[in-house]
Order: structure tokens, then C-alpha cells, then sequence
């Protein structure tokens, strides 16, 4: 606990221990983070509250692309907070729709329906598509079946643990919203068989990030976008933690030039400064929503939408989706050097990397938490996978050090 009976000559800063102790006392215990408390950033780097430097390379797995406290970002927080944050969607604001104009002038799609966390965005998804089957493809009422992948993370609500084949994800939570049907990540064909007469939509990653980096054959998904097209069944790509740079290219579909008929963003859509989502389709989609359908509290506010207009405005007149391939390909050659008898596979796209371990490792857990010792962050997943996502803003000097890092952390646990 923090001290508070001395007066204010002695007083103690708080220790990052005493920061420790009141997360731990006052907070629910659903999650294990790594015991470093961060109290500021700038670009890809943080600090903590002993002022030791980290090389972020989690990015808040894949919602800071654009660095911490980009400046342009800051300003354009700011400046809207001392204007106006919320005005509900009873009401029209300023900044709604030139954020939907960027996003959709970025994208390609005709309309954008702005939800705040990534979860929002996918359960508007799955209930844009089921109301397209109902009410365009014509599958009777009630029955409408969405396609999904296994390992898919795609948030914490009820109905995304549904669908979740992660046992811990599930455990506790029943009874689970029925209409889904799993199939192995990326497997065309399954996908081929799972469809029948009621199936509204596929719903799927195209890179798989919290199962550990996980990326399809090559043409896999202009396969799944064949079938699709020959089922009159919607392709959705939950795009939150895939797209928006990470992969080296504005949306990770964009490596196969497939085009879903939705797609889920969120994370970076704000820069990683205030919680913006949004589900992306045309028309033919998005109409099926009528005034009352859908919505919340927060989507589509001033704040929110002014953070997001700045946030694209930046990851794209700054080449930092440019930069992700660049720096992408520096790590990637950099990790082929990398010989070490624990790691079982490597798998990059642009600045997405996932170091599997094998289970003689002993856990990536390990070599995270002395890789936070040598000043670098990154998470495990699954047990096994060091992921690695620093902010697309990241240097070749600061990949360089990564790498440096990351070879002293295997020399020196195997
Ligand atoms: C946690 C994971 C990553 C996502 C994709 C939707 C969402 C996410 C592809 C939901 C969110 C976050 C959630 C966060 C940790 C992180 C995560 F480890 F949980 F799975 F990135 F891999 N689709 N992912 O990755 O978005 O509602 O969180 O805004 O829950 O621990 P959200």
C-alpha cells in the first residue's frame, strides 16, 4: 500500500511494487500481465515508473501502429475533448462523417457502421449477417449458420465465446449462443462441405493472432472468396488486430487481393489512443440495418471519430504501412539467423511475428519475462509463441536492437 501518514518532505514516490500491490488488491484477477508498470511512451517506446526504457513490441497487440502519443494524434484528442466528447447518435456531430469519408475513401467500402470495441464490431458483424440471411438470402427465420474458424479469437462477449474453441475462453460462461459452425483454420474445402442452404457467412481472421500468428497457404483465402461467391454466402474478415498495416499492407486480405463483403476493424482504427471500432460492407449489407436496429452509447462519437480521422490521416500520409513491409522484411532477415534448438517455427508477415517454442522450452512466458529484463516487451500466447507487433513506426536501428536482444535472451536460455 501506498504510505500516506507521512507529510509531504518524506514522502516516497510509489515503487512499481506499491503499483503492484493495488492492482492486485483492488482489481479482479483476469489477467497475468508481466510486472512492469508503464507510465509513459513516445513512438515505440515506453517507460516505466523507474524510468527504465522498454522497446514495446506488442503495440497493445496491435492497436498502437501508429506509436505512443503521436503527436498529431494528441493534438487531435485534445482539441476535440475541449470541444465535445459524446453526443449520442440521437443527435448528429461534426466529425461522424469525415471519419466515415477517410475510412471508406481508405478501404473501399460504401458505409461504415462505428461501434467502440472490437467485440462490437464482430457481434454487429454477425448480426448484420445473419439479418442479410434472413432478409435477402431468404433462409427462414431463426436458422441462420455462420462459419468459423478454429483457434479464432474474436473478443470476450457471450456470443464470440460461443464460437471460441479455447476451452479456458469458454469455461464458466455457458450456455452458449447456438448458430456457429467450426471448421480447421483455413481449410477450403471444410468450409466447402460446412456450407449448406442456411449458411449466411464465413467468418475468419485472415491471419490468426492469438492463435499464434497463424497464416493460411497462399490462396487460401481467394478460395474461401470462391466459394462464398458460389454460395451466395457473406466472407467476413475480422481485420482488428490483422489489419490497418500490421501485415505490411493496409488489410491482410490485401496480400491475396480478396475483397470480403464485411470487414471488422478496431485496435489501431484510433491510433490506440481512445477505443474506436467499426464493421465495414456496401450497401447491399449494411442496409439490412434500419433506424432502432443497432448502435450504442458511444459509437460514432465526436471524440472518437476526430481520433480515428487523425489516426488514418497519420498511418497513411506517413508511410507506415510502408514502413511495416520495410521493417518487416529487416526483422524477417534478421530471424533467419536465428539457429537456436528451442524454436520450432517462425512466422512473419510484415511486422506480425510469431516465434513458436518447442514445448522443451519450457514456455514463452520465460523468455518474455527476460526479454523485459534486456528492456524489450512482447507477449507470450498459447503457451509456446513469443508474439512479436511492435508500432509500424518502428526503426531499422530498433529492430536491430530487437534482434540484438532477442539473440542475447536465446544465447542465454537456449
Ligand atoms: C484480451 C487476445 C489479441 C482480436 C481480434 C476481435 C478482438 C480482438 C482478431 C476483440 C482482441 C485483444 C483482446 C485482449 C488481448 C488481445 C488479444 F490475446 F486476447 F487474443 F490481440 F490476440 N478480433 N484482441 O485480436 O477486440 O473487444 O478486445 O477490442 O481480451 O485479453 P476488443
Amino acid at each position: 500500500m501506498i504510505d500516506t501518514s507521512s507529510d509531504a518532505s518524506d514522502v516516497q514516490a510509489p515503487s512499481s511494487h506499491d503499483y503492484i500491490a493495488l492492482e492486485e488488491r483492488y482489481g479482479a484477477h483476469n489477467y497475468r500481465p508481466l510486472d512492469v508498470v508503464l507510465s509513459g511512451g513516445l513512438g515505440s517506446w515506453v517507460w516505466d515508473v523507474d524510468g527504465k526504457r522498454y522497446l514495446d513490441c506488442l503495440a497493445a497487440y496491435g492497436a498502437v501502429n501508429q506509436g505512443h502519443n503521436h503527436p498529431r494524434i494528441v493534438a487531435a484528442f485534445v482539441e476535440q475533448a475541449q470541444r465535445m466528447a459524446l453526443t449520442s447518435r440521437a443527435f448528429r456531430n461534426d466529425k461522424l462523417g469525415p471519419f466515415y469519408r477517410i475510412l471508406c475513401e481508405m478501404t473501399g467500402y460504401q458505409r461504415v457502421l462505428p461501434m467502440n470495441t472490437g467485440a462490437e464490431a464482430v457481434e454487429t458483424a454477425l448480426k448484420a449477417a445473419r439479418k442479410w440471411g434472413y432478409t435477402v438470402k431468404g433462409i427462414p427465420d431463426g436458422q441462420a449458420e455462420i462459419i468459423v474458424m478454429a483457434g479464432n479469437f474474436g473478443g470476450r462477449t457471450i456470443t464470440i465465446i460461443s464460437f471460441s474453441d479455447e476451452p479456458q475462453y469458454r469455461a464458466g460462461f455457458g450456455p452458449f449462443t447456438p448458430g456457429f459452425k467450426l471448421v480447421p483454420f483455413g481449410d477450403a474445402d471444410a468450409i466447402e462441405r460446412a456450407i449448406t442452404p442456411n449458411t449466411c457467412a464465413v467468418l475468419l481472421e485472415p491471419i490468426q493472432g492469438e492463435a499464434g500468428i497463424i497464416v493460411p497457404p497462399h490462396g487460401t483465402l481467394k478460395r474461401i472468396r470462391a466459394i462464398c461467391d458460389a454460395n451466395n454466402v457473406l466472407m467476413i474478415a475480422d481485420e482488428i488486430q490483422s489489419g490497418l498495416g500490421r501485415t505490411g499492407l493496409l488489410m491482410a486480405c490485401d496480400h491475396e487481393g480478396v475483397r470480403p463483403d464485411g470487414v471488422t476493424l478496431g485496435k489501431a482504427l484510433a491510433g490506440g489512443m481512445y477505443p474506436v471500432s467499426a464493421f465495414l460492407a456496401d450497401d447491399a449489407v449494411m442496409d439490412v440495418f434500419q433506424p432502432g436496429d443497432h448502435g450504442s452509447t458511444f459509437g460514432g462519437n465526436p471524440l472518437g471519430a476526430a481520433v480515428a480521422t487523425e489516426a488514418l490521416t497519420v498511418l497513411r500520409d506517413e508511410g507506415m504501412v510502408e514502413n511495416a513491409a520495410a521493417m518487416g522484411r529487416r526483422f524477417g532477415a534478421g530471424l533467419e539467423s536465428f539457429d537456436h534448438g528451442s524454436i520450432k517455427e517462425v512466422r512473419q508477415v510484415g511486422l506480425w511475428i510469431g516465434i513458436e517454442l518447442w514445448p522443451e522450452a519450457g514456455g514463452a512466458r520465460r523468455y518474455c519475462e527476460d526479454l523485459q529484463g534486456r528492456g524489450v516487451l512482447c507477449k507470450e500466447t498459447h503457451h509456446h509463441v513469443i508474439r512479436i507487433a511492435p508500432p509500424l513506426v518502428i526503426g531499422p536501428t530498433e529492430v536491430d536492437h530487437a534482434l540484438e536482444t532477442l539473440h542475447a535472451s536465446f544465447d542465454h536460455l537456449g
